[in-house]
């Protein structure tokens, strides 16, 4: 009753500051400042501002009820920031080392996931990726807050990142493929994460093949990663590829209830162009651009897994391979005309509709699934393209198209019928109808509802829950690529631009400026809040976070010891406020040093830092973990060491010694 009570008097609050700001006034409760129509006038913002302000603020010490997660771009990692406070929350580090949380540092379960995210594939050990398409876990299509993907744009490689606490658990670095793009998504519940490559790559033993052997050696991949319930971990023994023709596959989604089983990929460059400007040839973006019709790529996943099951398959580098003419045999690879060099390719909520943006169109193409299935039953085929895949008719399946303006990309959604594309050349966002089948009325369907000018040159866009069957259409974030004049001068690479657009009114209204100053985030996802609901908020004691499960080497109060083998020394230590146990470590110049540190604390944030400097080494060790540093003490001195968080009042007190006697 009494909550219900504050609830009431909360919304009474609300009422009156928007009544306050209609009339230009607010009658009290703001204390010593005066109306709001004061201290806007005050702060020099419009009453309309201050009114968007104030649908974007969220008090102090309460929570967003959407959280994002958003990809980082060049810096490798994924964050978390609060919707629609636009508050950051947390780095979460994933292909690239990062010291706060110790990821990379030397802590045993950080250097094992970065070590086989690299494999030898590639020419150097592997130190920063390029972020660019998270991917949240689903169960009957909607988030489930269990686990996120996020694929490395410039290597084949994905990461996961575990929902309970945070943290990547695992890179995979793809064999057959050398860059993944725009293809990654989860099936609605998270059978299979999908990954596709972006340049196609010679299929050949040694990975090399003349450019002038393109169309015979070089192929795309689509890649199915099967996913361990349990853990969230890929299985690349479970897992599949589908070989594709060599175009450059790009923006890519799973259908979902109509379309359910069904993946959509869109590619560019089928041209094939190679480029060789130097050479007596032409520029790739020229090339890539000849023709009027690109192609989106249908694929039956249901059915491949079922051939892939039954053993039409060759392995290939560790990785079960359907071949591209088992694919057209199969009858699960079709391809349908898109317009121009397209980028996005999204599914609508209720799996009716897939989007295409033709960013050299100035339409959105909007295929109906219905048609797409009808098309490939009767054989409607406009002939084949050149590998032989069959092409369906684009009138055949296309339902119908919307001029949104220039350079539309990519494509959200609200649930209630309405769709929201990029226009990277507009600097915008156009509000469009679908059609019937997502419940737009007859007459109404596929028109241009609203625009809305963002700044500037939007990529990417999320409406809230908006990649789900539960679209909510309350928020949408717009990913601008250029802030030119939105902040300070601030040096000369400037900061990327978030911009918070509410969508809960008759027209779209941009409430707030995020400016993003970590890489550039190509693609973001925002989950409700209260789906979080796996997250830990302290580890059980002594556990060993690559597993979540109890560590072998946890110590407990009252049993550290340092044990000696030979020339290796173990060292048992734990950690608590404010100090570490034991304080001293005794070791000669040649030893291999190995020490397990344990948080013995329980207590939800008391986190303490273990940081041997002059050994480049550095843990975050959460209440209750368990990490294991290794080194070889090959320089004799007296090392203090100590603890990098500022845990208590004694934090400063919080190090200790370590002497490697000559
Ligand atoms: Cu999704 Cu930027 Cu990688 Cu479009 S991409 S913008
Ligand atoms: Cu522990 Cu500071």
């Amino acid at each position: 009753m009494r909550a219900s009570g504050r609830m009431l008097v909360a919304a009474f609050v609300v009422g009156s500051l928007i009544v306050g700001l209609v009339a230009g006034r607010l009658s009290g409760g703001l204390g010593g400042g005066g109306s709001l129509a004061t201290i806007a006038d005050a702060r020099g913002m419009t009453v309309a501002e201050a009114e968007g302000a104030l649908k974007a603020f969220t008090p102090p010490g309460k929570y967003d009820e959407y959280t994002m997660v958003s990809s980082g771009g060049q810096s490798g990692n994924l964050y978390l920031i609060g919707v629609p406070s636009m508050r950051l929350l947390k780095t979460i580090p994933v292909f690239t080392p990062e010291s706060w949380s110790g990821y990379g540092q030397g802590a045993d379960w950080s250097e094992t996931i970065l070590a086989e995210g690299s494999s030898d594939k590639q020419a150097r050990e592997l130190k920063w990726g390029d972020t660019h398409h998270p991917g949240l876990s689903e169960t009957n299509g909607e988030y489930d807050g269990r686990f996120v993907y996020i694929n490395d744009r410039a290597n084949g490689r994905i990461g996961m990142v575990d929902l309970r606490d945070f943290k990547t658990k695992q890179i995979v670095d793809l064999p057959n493929m050398q860059t993944s793009h725009g293809g990654v998504f989860v099936t609605p519940n998270t059978d299979y994460v999908h990954i596709s490559s972006m340049s196609p790559v010679p299929q050949t033993p040694d990975g090399y093949a003349p450019l002038d052997q393109y169309k015979e050696s070089y192929r795309g991949i689509s890649s199915w990663l099967s996913i361990d319930q349990g853990t969230g971990r890929i299985d690349v023994a479970r897992s599949f590829q589908i070989e594709l023709p060599p175009y450059t596959q790009d923006l890519a989604d799973a259908g979902k209830l109509a379309s359910d089983g069904f993946a959509f990929i869109g590619s560019y460059n089928t041209e094939m162009a190679i480029g060789g400007v130097s050479e007596g040839g032409e520029p790739i973006e020229k090339g890539a651009s000849a023709r009027d019709f690109d192609y989106l790529h249908i694929i039956d996943w249901k059915k491949a897994a079922e051939v892939a099951a039954a053993g039409k398959t060759e392995l290939r580098n560790g990785i079960r391979v359907i071949t591209l003419q088992t694919a057209i045999d199969e009858g699960l690879l079709y391809l349908a005309p898109e317009p121009r060099s397209p980028h996005g390719a999204d599914v609508s909520p209720d799996g009716n509709y897939i989007v295409v943006g033709g960013k050299l169109d100035p339409n959105v193409t909007i295929y109906d699934i219905e048609l797409i299935k009808k098309a490939i039953a009767d054989k409607d085929f406009d002939g084949n393209d050149e590998f032989g895949v069959p092409v369906l008719k684009f009138a055949s399946v296309m339902a119908g198209q919307v001029e949104v303006g220039l350079g539309p990309l990519h494509t959200q959604f609200d649930g209630k019928g309405n769709g929201f594309v990029s226009l990277f050349l507009d600097s915008a966002v156009s509000k469009f109808s679908l059609g019937p089948k997502a419940g737009v009325k007859a007459g109404e369907e596929f028109k241009l509802l609203d625009n809305v000018k963002v700044n500037y040159n939007i990529g990417h866009l999320a409406t809230t829950e908006g990649d789900t069957v539960a679209a909510d259409g309350r928020y949408l974030v717009a990913l601008n690529k250029w802030s030119i004049d939105r902040f300070p001068v601030i040096g000369t690479l400037k900061p990327q631009n978030f911009q918070l657009v509410d969508l809960q009114g008759d027209q779209m209204r941009v409430l707030a400026d995020m400016p993003v100053g970590f890489g550039e985030p190509h693609y973001v996802q925002i989950i409700k809040t209260s789906r979080l609901t796996s997250a830990i908020d302290v580890y059980a004691p002594g556990t060993d976070p690559l597993t979540m499960a109890a560590s072998a080497v946890a110590t407990e109060a009252g049993k550290e010891r340092v044990e000696r083998d030979g020339d290796t020394v173990h060292v048992y230590m734990t950690a608590m406020r404010s100090h570490f146990t034991p304080d001293i470590l005794r070791v000669k110049r040649g030893d291999h040093v190995v020490m397990h540190v344990t948080n013995i604390e329980q207590t939800a944030d008391a986190t303490h830092g273990f940081a041997i400097p002059a050994y480049n080494l550095q843990a975050s060790l959460d209440p209750g973990e368990v990490v294991t540093l290794e080194f070889e003490a090959d320089k004799a001195g007296s090392f203090a060491f100590y603890c990098t968080e500022f845990c208590s009042a004694l934090h400063l007190e919080m190090q200790g010694w370590l002497l490697v006697e000559p």
